[in-house]
């Protein structure tokens, strides 16, 4: 099956608690992935690799996007034109620095109920830094979000900026490390939104989670 490039619809962008509760209490059923990680880590680019370009809005300026978006797309089956449909979240920038008290109130409450509600339909893909990985607020969100015990991916981007062989072995090295200390990672990918680096093995791994949801 593969992911129905260019179908993929923006359906709402919700900043406020009562906003997402209302939206989550007419949808008990639905399933998908959210997409989860510290500003300008290049969420909404993959997510634009993996859904069809334009999906998402890729920020100059990081933490432009302080709402929780939310898609539906579709998956197909080329040969028997067998579709399922899915939604997707684009769920920004955990570990903002430069918010007020009373926005990072607001977002820590909002994420809060989102997770709560996340169940094992939703797939969780943490995108971080490979730059940079596991930053203090990446940490303190594994932290946090092992209590919930979801299915969780986690994605290095920007490889292409890791530009030689012993940058990209040490990366790899601490692969063992995080699977023992986040045992809900369930996969670690090494990609690039930009050069296309490992994004077929994701949208694959993504559409067999999706095909292992229960109905
Ligand atoms: N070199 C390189 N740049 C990338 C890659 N992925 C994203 N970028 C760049 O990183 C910047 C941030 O990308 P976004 O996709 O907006 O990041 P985001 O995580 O959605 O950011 P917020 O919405 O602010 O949380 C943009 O300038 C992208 O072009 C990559 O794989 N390689
Ligand atoms: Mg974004």
């Amino acid at each position: 099956m593969n992911i129905q490039k260019g179908t993929t619809e923006f359906l709402m962008g919700i900043d406020k608690v009562p906003q997402l509760q209302t939206w989550l209490n007419e949808h008990p059923f639905m399933s998908g992935i959210a997409f989860v990680g510290r500003s300008n880590v290049g969420k909404s680019s993959l997510i634009n690799s993996f859904f069809g370009k334009n999906t998402a809005r890729v920020s100059k300026t990081p933490g432009r996007t302080r709402q929780i978006n939310i898609f539906g797309f579709t998956i197909i089956d080329p040969s028997t034109k067998a579709e399922k449909e899915f939604y997707l979240f684009d769920v920004p920038g955990y570990g903002h620095a430069d918010v007020s008290k009373e926005m990072a109130k607001n977002w820590g409450e909002l994420l809060d109920v989102f997770f709560h509600m996340c169940s094992e339909k939703i797939l969780l893909m943490n995108i971080q830094d490979a730059r940079h990985p596991l930053q203090d607020s990446d940490n303190a969100f594994h932290e946090y979000i092992k209590s919930f015990d979801l299915e969780t991916y986690l994605m290095f981007n920007k490889i292409d900026k890791l530009k030689t062989q012993s940058e990209r072995s040490r990366l790899k090295a601490i692969q063992p490390e995080i699977y023992k200390s986040f045992k809900w990672v369930k996969q670690i990918h090494f990609i690039s939104a930009e050069k296309g680096d490992g994004l077929a093995a994701v949208e694959q791994a993504m559409i067999t989670f999706l095909n292992r949801i229960p109905e």
